[in-house]
């Protein structure tokens, strides 16, 4: 890829004001939204060009991409309609497109009927029976390849299991699995029946998962004897054992896949075995024809506290959403070997894992384990040994791999790579070079890909053979997906670089269709704002001059100091950008004087300073910060940690931290945190 001059000089920084809170995640919108300002300067101005070779073979081109949003802007209705009858294997076509007649409740291709899993299975068996479907790797370094014809006989074999143990139709059935194949033949002979799937990651308590089988009202729990995690078993079955002996609701069947053969209780009447449940049952299952609208799954999404959301989504849109982002974003050819290291607890791996390759008749790779076993260099032996060609991660992994330097990923070959994907929070551009040199070789475009669980498709992304990317941006939205930067009125913020709401102004297949069992939430949370005409997305966003959208992080997230208004994300940017940095989160605490200081959590490359004090390092960080973004974000407090808090999907646990910075009693729920011991050191006890 070339290396452009700067497309404009300086892109001035502004946050958003909104005063720091601690209740729950749709906290901001009960607030009054006030007013925006010009706050602060960082400045990102490279420029990426896609590649002339990877133009030529790529699925949309410039001018292809022009024609789709001409399209798109021009008859948005009929543009989706269009992709749904291209995409999607109907058993009756529909003739409706989109019903808005209940919004916010939306509804498209209602009167359409297909099934979810004949159209990631069947329609594949003619053309691609023997093509490889999955390719697994296990923690300890068990292999398996799955063709198409294999796993279709596997999940109509699971679906009529399924169908023995009484589940129908409309019956919810939690997932609570390890990263193997069976977690995705599960998922896919759930829809299979038209049950609707609620996967609960492995690496939540049984808490949380008493919580979600309560609130989706599940019949059945499909679990484990276990996974293999960080050279670890996580004992899947027990935590189930202690969430369904805490529950009110009391299931009628626990299945439970044979995987690390550590013994497990089974309690007689409930439990059965995966392969005695699947004994017996035929190979062939008939899909379960259901309408357009038909709910497909439900994922729990934590909010910042208080009850997770159940987020609803149906079957057409969301699939319909899933593959054409495969085809734009991902640029996926029958050729590829596709990597989504997402777990499938997580929205991204059921687009990207469970339901968006698969549809599109494509490889992809499966990998049950930690990136740091045996060695940090695990995912790039991974890509290397399967000759992975599109590799799609979080950057926090990235930074996370970055510490432990280049010549980890130089000991694999990494040259079957051709596309590299990013998702779940912003990347500083320290990592975005990184991975585009060390992982990339420099050859590889790197797609940005912002979305919600809620949106359940990327929505904002470079098309990689159309878009130049810019280090830290998403770039632009898809064609179809009206996305906009609006200030507190609602309308469209034209200035450059002025930082707005994140909204999307029409609705669009793949979104959510209600929060499970709390319409009210689904309607404030959502659509509270702006006289319900937008999708409130919950982050705020800036466009540059090339209209470039560049999130700046949660509406919630935002300080302010002596008046000025900073965003959190920007501050960690200048932190990370300093060579001892690896990791920072920032929040607010209050201040007699300045109304919020600035108190830093850092993880440096290097070892913690004894004790957590280096004088002279905190020095240095404030006078660096001072000179990134202006003496306003100087951080008051700057406290070093081995690690951050982050829940298991990497994301920083803000709340946590802004009840420590305020010295507060902890009353968050610390048992997702994947390093408990850092406590201590964030409170400076140690
Ligand atoms: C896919 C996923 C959603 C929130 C979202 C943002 C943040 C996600 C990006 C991003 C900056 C990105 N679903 N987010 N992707 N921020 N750049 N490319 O993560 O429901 O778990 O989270 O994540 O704040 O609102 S999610």
């Amino acid at each position: 890829m070339r290396f452009q001059a700067p497309a404009s000089v300086a892109f001035p920084v502004v946050a958003l004001h909104n005063r720091a809170t601690d209740t729950v995640d749709s906290a901001f919108i009960e607030e009054p939204m006030n007013e925006l300002t010009l706050d602060s300067m960082l400045q990102e101005h490279r420029l990426f060009e896609p590649a002339q070779d990877f133009i030529h073979r790529a699925r949309i081109n410039a001018q292809r991409l022009t024609a789709l949003q001409d399209k798109a802007n021009t008859d948005h209705e009929g543009f989706w309609a269009e992709q749904a009858r291209n995409e999607l294997s109907w058993h009756t076509p529909f003739t409706r497109i989109l019903d808005s007649s209940q919004a916010p409740h939306y509804r498209w291709f209602d009167d359409g009927v297909l099934n979810v899993s004949h159209n990631c299975l069947d329609r594949h068996l003619a053309s691609r029976g023997d093509k490889t479907a999955i390719i697994f790797e296990g923690e300890q370094g068990d292999t398996r390849h799955i063709s198409y014809r294999e796993l279709h006989q596997q999940v109509c074999r699971f679906a009529n299991a399924l169908k023995a143990q009484g589940i129908g139709q409309g019956d919810r059935v939690i997932l609570y699995m390890p990263m193997v194949p069976e977690a995705v033949i599960a998922m896919q002979a759930c829809v299979r029946i038209g049950a609707i799937h609620s996967v609960v990651f492995g690496g939540f308590s049984a808490e949380a998962l008493k919580d979600r089988i309560e609130d989706a009202g599940a019949r059945m729990v499909i679990t484990a004897d276990g996974g293999h995690r960080g050279g670890k078993v996580i004992e899947l079955k027990a935590a189930t054992d202690l969430a369904l002996s805490r529950s009110t609701l009391k299931v009628d069947k626990v299945i439970v896949l044979q995987r690390t053969g550590k013994a497990v209780g089974m309690q007689p009447g409930r439990d059965l075995w995966w392969h005695d449940a699947i004994r017996d049952q035929p190979d062939r299952c008939e899909p379960a024809w259901v309408g357009a609208e038909h709910p497909l799954f439900l994922l729990y999404t934590s909010g910042s506290t208080g009850k997770p959301k159940g987020i609803q989504h149906a079957s057409a849109g969301y699939l319909l959403g899933a593959i054409i982002t495969m085809r734009w974003v991902f640029d996926i050819r029958d050729d590829d070997i596709f990597w989504c290291t997402a777990d499938v607890g997580w929205i991204t791996g059921h687009s990207y894992v469970a339901y968006g390759p698969l549809a599109c008749g494509a490889t992809m790779l499966m990998y049950e384990g930690a990136p740091t076993v045996p060695d940090a260099g695990r995912f790039w032996a991974v890509c290397a040994r399967h000759r992975a060609t599109i590799f799609y991660t979080a950057p926090t992994a990235i930074r996370a791999l970055m510490k432990f330097g280049d010549e980890i990923p130089a000991r694999h070959d990494l040259s079957s790579l051709r596309l590299l994907g990013t998702v779940g929070e912003p990347i500083n551009p320290e990592a975005w070079m990184w991975y585009h040199r060390v992982i990339g070789h420099e050859r590889c475009p790197i797609v940005d890909t912002w979305w919600q669980t809620e949106t359940g498709a990327i929505m904002i992304a470079p098309l990689p053979g159309a878009v130049a990317t810019k280090p830290g941006s998403c770039t632009l939205p898809l064609p179809g997906i009206v996305a906009d930067v609006v200030d507190q009125n609602g309308d469209t913020i034209t200035e450059p670089d002025q930082g707005g709401f994140l909204v999307i102004k029409k609705p669009w297949p793949s979104m959510l269709r209600t929060v499970w069992g709390d319409e009210e939430r689904y309607r404030k949370t959502y659509w509270g704002e702006f006289g319900g005409r937008y999708y409130l997305a919950g982050d705020s966003a800036r466009r540059d001059a090339d209209g470039y959208v560049w999130i700046m992080g949660r509406i919630d997230d935002v300080l302010n100091v002596s008046g000025h208004r900073l965003g959190t994300m920007e501050v960690e940017s200048a932190l990370v950008a300093h060579p001892r940095v690896a990791e920072a989160a920032v929040v607010g605490r209050p201040d007699e004087i300045t109304g919020e200081a600035i108190f830093a959590y850092v993880v440096l490359k290097g070892p913690r300073p004894a004790g957590g004090i280096d004088k002279a390092l905190t020095e240095e960080l404030r006078r660096w910060v001072t000179s990134e973004i202006g003496a306003i974000a100087r951080p008051s407090d700057i406290r070093y940690a081995d690690n951050l808090p982050k829940t298991r999907s990497g994301k920083i646990m803000r709340r946590l931290l802004r009840a420590i910075a305020r010295g507060e009693a902890i009353t968050q729920d610390t048992s997702t945190l994947e390093n408990e011991a850092i406590l201590d050191q964030l409170q400076g006890k140690a």
